[in-house]
């Protein structure tokens, strides 16, 4: 297996725009924070962020984001000429592309979960974590995937069990090859989405990905607790679940957990 370095992704990247650049890092808080700063001066899109190891990961909601040392910890900043409401797309694409990649590298059968989770056998892989700047003028795409992490440095007790690839496989997983797929598939993906079609595509893929759809499930958020069927996505990234009285509900923003069949 090759090593993991800067110059073995991005000097056979062969990408339109994500990853033209690559930082590199032993250790950083957080490549999305690093990133930010970065979009606010302007840096080139397509910039990517990677970190060996982040000290301050974060996930969505001020959550924190174990990332020790074997994993894929990276960020994308990209500046997107979409309307603000279809940003949400943006993540739900870059899961595809986690998926996807992880598929091919593995085998294994990564499927995303709403909004923007890659799960392995009901367990999390890898996480998604955008996050825009003023007016979504930028943003920045943050990937977790656990590939070489050591279980017993992974987070127990956890609403969602985390897993890492190599402690699923018994064996490492070569990040060099996987980061160059995910990036090569990110770019791709955020090529169509700036296409007339490109959201159906996009939510189409998903669709295929998906874990979710069609199973019971409560949806925590806004204030709320909702529960429901898990129906679809639409077109602008939302979930929609159809409640006990028959009704569709469209869900922006929230948590999603699989309900016991009663
Ligand atoms: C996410 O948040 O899943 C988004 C994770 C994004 C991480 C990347 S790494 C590169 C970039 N730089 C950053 O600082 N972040 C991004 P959320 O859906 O809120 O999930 C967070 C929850 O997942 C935590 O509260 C834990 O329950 C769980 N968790 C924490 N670390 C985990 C890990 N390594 N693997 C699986 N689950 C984890």
């Amino acid at each position: 297996m090759e090593a993991y370095t800067r110059d073995g992704i991005a000097d056979r990247l062969g990408t339109r725009t994500v990853g033209r650049h690559v930082r590199w890092h032993d250790v950083l808080p957080s490549t999305n924070e690093l990133a930010m700063r970065l979009a606010e001066i302007h840096v080139p899109e397509g910039t990517v962020v990677v970190a060996e190891e982040q000290t301050a990961g974060r996930g969505r909601r001020g959550r924190t984001w174990v990332s020790p040392r074997g994993g894929i910890w990276l960020s994308v900043i990209l500046r997107p000429r979409l309307p603000l409401a279809q940003l949400p797309l943006v993540g739900l694409a870059v899961a595809v592309a986690a998926a996807r990649a992880i598929r091919v590298t593995t085998r294994l059968a990564a499927r995303v979960k709403w909004p923007n989770d890659v799960l392995v056998d009901g367990a999390k892989v890898a996480g998604v974590l955008t996050e825009a700047g003023p007016d979504g003028e930028w943003i920045v795409v943050g990937v977790g995937i656990n590939a070489n992490v050591e279980p017993s440095e992974l987070p127990q007790d956890l609403p969602q069990p985390a897993l890492s690839l190599a402690g699923r496989l018994g064996a490492p997983v070569d990040r060099g090859e996987l980061t160059r797929l995910l990036l090569r598939e990110i770019d791709h993906a955020y090529g169509q989405l700036q296409e007339a079609a490109g959201a159906a595509h996009v939510v189409r893929s998903w669709r295929e990905m998906a874990d979710t759809l069609g199973r019971p499930v409560r949806v925590e958020g806004q204030g709320r607790a909702l529960d429901g069927i898990a129906v679809d996505v639409d077109d602008l990234g939302a979930l929609l679940v159809r409640t006990a009285d028959g009704a569709v509900e469209r869900v922006v923003a929230g948590e999603v957990t699989l309900r016991g069949l009663e």
